[in-house]
């Protein structure tokens, strides 16, 4: 027995750059439940963040009552992390769950069945179709669902109704790692592959705490780091994070200054020769303009603006440009900050200058943090047009119109597609009138969370939740829709790695609810969409149809998935895009060749400005980007729009805690979980802490210019000035109202986005920090992760609590099960490298 809430990544299992990581199986049963009680395994893959760990569901009299890993699958070769073991089936497993549909009655929520909840909806859509058109109706939607789920919405919105008003969470989480991929390579899609762990010397992770939010994969660079050929390791990131424990340069810097620092990089990298001419003049565009823009930025003038040492930006230069081969991820620290687009794209610049793309142990991984952000952003219910096709290509939208039988000027494609926080902004105005959420909470997650609870009390804004719980927003919507969820449907998604799982039902929902492809498709169906030949717009009979029909808008995409079967997908291991008739087994990277997706007729954007976000457009894409050649863009530094002042002194960044999942409407509900982290907090540096005359657990008010938050201070080795707060902490648990003492981080933040991806700043704001009462004891925040006490302290307090209700095993296996994925076999691997080696000779 193992107690895997104290012990986060499990126990070690080393292994050496390019050998094969060690399978071990992890599993979490219910208390009082042995492996033979259970009725049968069921298999799936964990939707609690982008890992997308390969899962077997227990279940036993028709409820789930346990997991495990799968041993031969490519991702996780068996181990999950803590918010697997516990909160997957546990969260799902909770009395809280909706189980009937509700409708607000003289301003209450009540019950009533699916007609009456349906014809409410369905009534209020026709009304506002016919007196105002499409444009008055909004969806808002997730990283959660299912592909089949995505593609039916998609199709519902551009081709049933027709509006541009579509989004989903995933521009909140996303949206950069898309935009920066759209702008260096042509089309969204990782080149990288989780394998460049085992085969990297070096890895970067810029704005990223994988230790705490991709576990597993953590757990597979700790094993590296413990075996021998230890990989370098450089952490971008405010605060001392396990990520920065380990690393052998951490660049703590300032909130807000990414771009600085990366322009000083890449400065290091061609004032030291340490580039792959070769490489670029073959298969790059843009060198000069890269040149010019960083001349300037030497590394004494990055450390002046990101408080950060200049031989510290040196140090991680030089282990960029001179280790073999270098493994970079990014996340929300980049993409929830300023110049999120401009700097995210300066990490696709540094490996295209070196060369280092589409071989072992030299990927990007611009991350994903929900389970199925990426098929929201293929699937285009996110707004982008289905198959990564390009809004501004006329024969991208005659293929939709081709494929769904509809006239091509049903497709919005006039503009671009609405953001979510412009589609909050019409609600604010009255053009938007009826709003669809889906799988995500808003009234916690999106920023500036007293406007948001503004707009969507607003009498006039009809709003529609479809959740698994009564959550912040769901408690003020008009009708609230009961879904089934993961272990409830049958569906399929992909992870950042580009692999796809397949979830099968493992147990029946509770009451009513339903799967959201269910609702969707009943949607449609009440409200007679139908296309050219006057047959059903969608006519699917369940989630295999919408697959299938899936596959065939990404034949001949980068997403290809016409390789891919439900059939194909059971049994084994996932399986990674593009999977066709060229790839039948699936693809590990992208462009080993060089050749990105950048031609004219097949990109999926012809790119923006990255200072300011103009597009570019066709005719000037067409005469400066020869086809196929990768896009070095750039942009010049420029300062956070909202810096600290006297009124409003500090820093303020907010972020994750390992054991907790978003508004925590799984994690909260998981006694385990919750025990480890239950109420919040706010980071503080010792040196603030003395100056402001705090101690370990004093309440402090938070304020900035748009609200405050009332919570304990833990003091933790986070930087000078700055102030860290976790945004799990709605108020759904604490009667439903910020009451007293708000608690919800983004009660601070402000409205405010990158120009090019559109993705909120969640990572920086002015705000000033006051005592207002004396600590009870320390504050209730985890000590196994980034927000443990300062040394002095650690010492004189309790651990994060272990142990829970239900039993965590390992199990180490020397030898790879039988269904392991040759590719990832050690044999195969080694081949695999030693072959691209010879491939690289005459590099530099
Ligand atoms: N346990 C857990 N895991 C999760 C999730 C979860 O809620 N809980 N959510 C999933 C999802 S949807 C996502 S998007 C991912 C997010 O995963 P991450 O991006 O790793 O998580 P965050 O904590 O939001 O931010 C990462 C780090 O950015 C740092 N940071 C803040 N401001 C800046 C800055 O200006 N520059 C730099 N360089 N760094 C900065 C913070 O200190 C923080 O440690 O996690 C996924 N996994
Ligand atoms: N300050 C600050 N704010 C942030 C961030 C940050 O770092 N700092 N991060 C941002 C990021 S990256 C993200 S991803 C967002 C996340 O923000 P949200 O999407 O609001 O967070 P969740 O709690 O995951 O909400 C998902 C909802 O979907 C429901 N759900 C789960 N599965 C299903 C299903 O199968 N069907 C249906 N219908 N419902 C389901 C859950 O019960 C839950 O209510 O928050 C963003 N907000
Ligand atoms: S790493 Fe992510 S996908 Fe894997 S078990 Fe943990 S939460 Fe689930
Ligand atoms: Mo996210």
């Amino acid at each position: 027995m193992v107690d895997r809430i104290a012990e986060i990544w499990g126990t070690r299992t080393p292994y050496p750059r390019d050998g094969l990581w060690p399978v071990r199986v992890d599993q979490a049963l219910a208390e009082g439940v042995t492996e033979a009680d259970i009725d049968r395994w069921v298999q799936s893959a964990c939707v609690l963040c982008s890992n997308g760990c390969a899962c077997d569901i227990a279940v036993k009299d028709g409820a789930m009552v346990g997991i495990r890993g799968r041993a031969g699958d490519l991702v996780n070769h068996g181990r999950l992390g803590p918010k697997g073991l516990f909160a997957s089936w546990q969260g799902m497993s909770h009395p809280d769950r909706l189980t009937r549909p509700l409708i607000r009655e003289n301003g209450e929520l009540v019950e009533c069945d699916w007609d009456t909840a349906m014809n409410r909806i369905t009534e209020r859509s026709r009304e506002l179709l016919r007196t105002r058109g499409p444009l008055s109706h909004g969806f808002y939607t997730s990283g959660q669902l299912f592909i089949e789920e995505y593609y039916a919405l998609a199709i519902i919105g551009k081709a049933g109704i027709g509006t541009p008003h579509m989004d989903g969470n995933t521009r909140l989480c996303t949206a950069t790692a898309a935009a920066a991929m759209k702008e260096s390579f042509g089309a969204d899609g990782q080149p990288g592959s989780y394998t460049d762990i085992d085969s990297c010397d070096a890895i970067f992770l810029y704005g990223h705490n994988m230790a705490e939010t991709q576990t597993v994969l953590w757990s597979r660079v700790l094993d590296r780091i413990e075996g021998p050929d230890r990989p370098k390791v450089v952490c971008v990131d405010p605060r001392d994070t396990e990520v920065a424990r380990h690393a052998d340069v951490h660049l703590a810097v300032r909130p807000g200054t990414n771009m600085a620092l990366m322009n000083a990089l890449i400065h290091e990298v061609l004032a030291n020769g340490w580039w792959d001419e070769e490489y670029v003049q073959a298969h790059t565009t843009g060198l000069d303009q890269l040149k010019a823009t960083v001349a300037a930025w030497t590394p004494e003038k990055a450390a002046g603006i990101c408080d950060v040492g200049a031989d510290d930006i040196r140090e991680a230069a030089r282990i960029f440009g001179t280790s073999a081969r270098v493994l970079s991820t990014v996340l929300q620290g980049f993409y929830q900050s300023a110049q999120a687009t401009a700097s995210s794209c300066q990490v696709n610049n540094l490996h295209l200058l070196r060369g280092l793309l589409g071989r072992p142990g030299c990927g990007i991984l611009q991350m994903n943090g929900q389970p199925t952000a990426q098929n929201n952003r293929e699937c285009g219910a996110d707004g982008d047009l289905p198959g990564f096709r390009n809004w501004e290509n006329p024969n991208h939208v005659q293929e939709l119109a081709d494929l769904w039988d509809v006239d091509p000027l049903t497709i919005p494609h006039w503009a671009p597609p609405t953001h979510a926080m412009q589609i909050f902004r019409y609600a604010e105005q009255g053009s938007i009138e009826f709003l669809w959420i889906s799988a995500t909470n808003p009234a916690v997650s999106m920023p500036d969370l007293s406007r948001i609870r503004r707009i969507l009390e607003k009498p006039e804004l009809f709003v529609v939740v479809q959740d698994l719980y009564l959550t912040e927003t769901a408690q003020v919507a008009d009708v609230v829709l009961p879904a089934a969820g993961w272990g409830e449907k049958t569906g399929t998604f992909t992870n950042v790695n580009r692999t796809v799982h397949l979830s099968d039902k493992a147990v029946d929902p509770p009451g009513e609810a339903h799967t959201d492809l269910d609702i969707f498709l009943d949607y449609s169906k009440r409200m007679g969409f139908t296309n050219l030949s006057g047959a059903p717009l969608l006519s699917w009979s369940g989630p295999e149809d919408g697959f299938r029909a899936w596959q065939e808008c990404s034949r001949g995409r980068p997403c290809d998935y016409t390789g891919i079967s439900y059939d194909r997908l059971r049994g084994g291991s996932g399986i990674q895009w593009p999977c066709n008739e060229e790839n039948p087994d699936g693809r590990e990277r992208l462009y080993e060749d060089g050749v990105f997706a950048t031609d004219p007729d097949y990109c999926e954007s012809y790119g923006h400005d990255l200072l300011t976000g103009a597009t570019v457009g066709s005719e000037a894409f067409r005469a400066t980007v020869p086809a196929g050649r990768a896009i070095l863009k750039t942009a010049d530094y420029s300062p956070p729009h909202e810096e600290p002042d006297s009124d409003y002194p500090m820093r303020y960044t907010t972020g994750r805690t390992a054991y907790h999942f978003h508004t925590r409407t799984k994690t909260g509900r998981s006694r385990p979980l919750r025990q480890a982290a239950p109420s919040a907090w706010v980071e503080l540096s010792p040196n603030d802490a003395q100056r402001l005359g705090i101690q370990e657990g004093d309440l402090v008010r938070v304020t900035s210019r748009r609200g405050k938050i009332e919570v304990p201070v833990r003091i933790s080795d986070i930087r000078d000035n700055t102030v860290f707060a976790p945004f799990h902490y709605g108020y759904w648990d604490a009667g439903g109202s910020p009451g007293a003492h708000p608690t919800a981080a983004n009660e601070l933040t402000l409205t405010e986005w990158d120009p090019v991806s559109k993705q909120p700043v969640f990572k920086n704001a002015a705000v000033k920090v006051e005592k207002i009462g004396d600590a009870s004891g320390p504050a209730p925040a985890p000590t196994t992760t980034a927000s443990r006490p300062v040394a002095a302290a650690r010492n004189r307090m309790r651990p994060t609590v272990g142990g829970s209700d239900a039993h965590a095993t390992e199990q180490v296996d020397a030898a790879p099960p039988p269904h392991f994925p040759e590719a990832i076999k050690p044999g195969a691997s080694g081949a695999a490298f030693s072959g691209a080696r010879q491939g690289q000779e005459g590099r530099p």
